[in-house]
């Protein structure tokens, strides 16, 4: 297994031998999994640093949430959310701050403010300014699938063959990435898991991950699975609260077929879980 590097705006991230593990910060008082626990200052720079304890190597600090069907806030109100976090945090940094924004003046104002990465859900559909923003920061960018907007993505009509689907919207969101300057040693790719997918089509994404890390193997695979509802589903609709186990084996089964990057609020389990599957990997 090589060890790569992803270019952020302030370090390379070593990356392909230890998975690394993104930590979810959502500041919103309405995300679905954890539904407003961290929306104070001191409560969210408390769980970041909790988080930075545990072993994860980036926090991702999220000002408007993605749940399905949820409504998009202004890019004022997600700044007031997400700047003083990043601030505070960024002040003591040690690991990289990633940005979850879609919006290209709350990236201006988070790269200003310290994040090093912005993870866009989008992939540069609602805000293809996000790249200037990227590319004049030299900064990581996410680039991930996604179909319609979380307040529709529920509703569409289903595509047949979604693997070719996300790796042509991937292709579609590098090409944009590319055309306003950012580095390609910069991107990292994400298929997307519960974005405009069936339950099904979630776990075909999971099975059969090691074919969209082949089509792009020269990026790092970030995927995020964690508390997400195909997990609750298979589990007889248990709420978010309950999707742990769920969690860590979507999350171990993503790193077995070519996830770099894992997306997870629950980082001490999951760093546990991954330095298992990782020893495991090596000795193929
Ligand atoms: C913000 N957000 C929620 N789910 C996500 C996922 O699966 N990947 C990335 N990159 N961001 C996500």
């Amino acid at each position: 297994m090589p060890i790569r590097q992803w270019k952020l705006a302030r370090r390379w991230l070593p990356y392909g031998e230890q998975t690394l593990v993104m930590g979810v910060l959502n500041v919103t008082p309405d995300s679905f999994s954890d539904g407003g626990q961290f929306d104070s200052l001191d409560r969210a720079v408390a769980h970041a640093t909790q988080m930075i304890r545990e072993g994860a190597d980036v926090i991702d600090i999220g000002g408007e949430s993605t749940r399905p069907g949820s409504a998009s806030v202004s890019a004022e109100e997600e700044l007031q959310r997400v700047v003083p976090v990043i601030e505070r945090r960024a002040g003591q940094a040690s690991i990289p701050i990633s940005i979850d924004t879609t919006k290209s003046a709350v990236a201006r104002a988070a790269l200003a403010a310290g994040a090093e990465i912005i993870n866009d859900i989008s992939g540069l559909r609602f805000d293809p300014l996000i790249a200037d923003e990227a590319a004049r920061a030299s900064a990581g960018l996410v680039l991930m699938h996604s179909r319609g907007t979380p307040k529709t993505m529920q509703q569409l009509p289903p595509v047949n063959d979604i693997i070719s689907e996300v790796i042509r919207g991937l292709r579609e969101s590098i090409a944009v990435a590319e055309q306003h300057g950012v580095a390609l040693e910069s991107i990292a790719i994400d298929p997307g898991i519960g974005f405009g997918k069936s339950a099904e089509q979630n776990l075909e994404l999971i099975a059969k991950l090691d074919q969209v890390a082949h089509e792009f193997a020269e990026f790092p695979l970030l995927i995020g699975t964690s508390r997400k509802s195909f997990i609750g589903k298979l589990l007889g609709d248990v709420p978010a609260d309950q999707r742990l186990h769920g969690t860590i084996a979507s999350t171990v089964a993503s790193v077995m077929n070519g996830a770099h990057i894992v997306r997870v609020h629950d980082v001490k389990a999951a760093v546990e879980a991954i330095k298992v599957a990782d020893a495991v990997r090596r000795t193929r």
